[in-house]
């Protein structure tokens, strides 16, 4: 499925974001920046281990980084030329500003596609995994925030892809997408 808003599109497919030929893809990654399981071992697998050069060299700079903020590396040995990581909100039921923190994590990492001039970026469902965000809320605050930003913003990627690991997530994606 995709929708046009603005100049940009955004779409929705089922499939493994290690195989995305976008400009970017987005890893859900954690504060240490050190790589984990999920997207975040996948990535790290597939792209060898000049993501992990770079992660490190960013920890000595900055120290890791923050639930809601976005850091750019090599996209290695994967077909994406970078990526992007982003640290979603663990789900603590909602109440510790959960929505607020997966929204900027969408905005950080579109504004970092921007500083770069980047077409395409694919994300996958931050936070959704391990984090234990529920889908069809996350799922709301993703496309919303996405749509808001490719409306406003003139040199937004032409497409944000958002590709999901199963098929009970692209049909939540889906259905919001249909009502937005
Ligand atoms: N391609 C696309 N989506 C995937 C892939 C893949 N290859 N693999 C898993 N997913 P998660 P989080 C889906 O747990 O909730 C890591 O250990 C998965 O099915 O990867 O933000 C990090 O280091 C789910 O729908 O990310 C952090 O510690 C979605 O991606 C922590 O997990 C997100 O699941 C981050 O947790």
């Amino acid at each position: 499925m995709e929708r046009l808003f603005g100049s940009g599109r955004i779409q929705l497919v089922q499939g493994d974001i290690t195989e995305e030929s976008t400009d970017a893809v987005v890893n859900a990654a954690n504060q240490s920046l050190l790589g984990g399981g999920g997207v975040d071992g996948a990535i790290h697998r597939a792209g060898g281990p000049a993501i992990l050069a770079e992660c490190k060299a960013i920890r000595a700079r900055q120290g890791g980084c923050p639930a809601g903020e976005a850091v750019v590396t090599t996209g290695g040995r994967l077909p994406a030329r970078y990526v992007i990581h982003t640290v979603g909100p663990v789900w603590t039921g909602g109440d510790r500003r959960e929505p607020e923190i997966l929204a900027s994590c969408y905005r950080n990492c579109l504004r970092l596609a921007v500083e770069k001039a980047l077409r395409s970026v694919a994300f996958p469902s931050i936070s959704t995994g391990a984090y234990g965000y529920p889908v069809g809320e996350a799922a709301s605050v993703a496309l919303s925030t996405v749509a808001t930003f490719l409306s406003k913003e003139e040199a937004a990627p032409a497409l944000v892809r958002f590709v999901l690991f199963d098929a009970g997530t692209l049909r939540a994606y889906e259905e919001v997408l249909a009502s937005l």
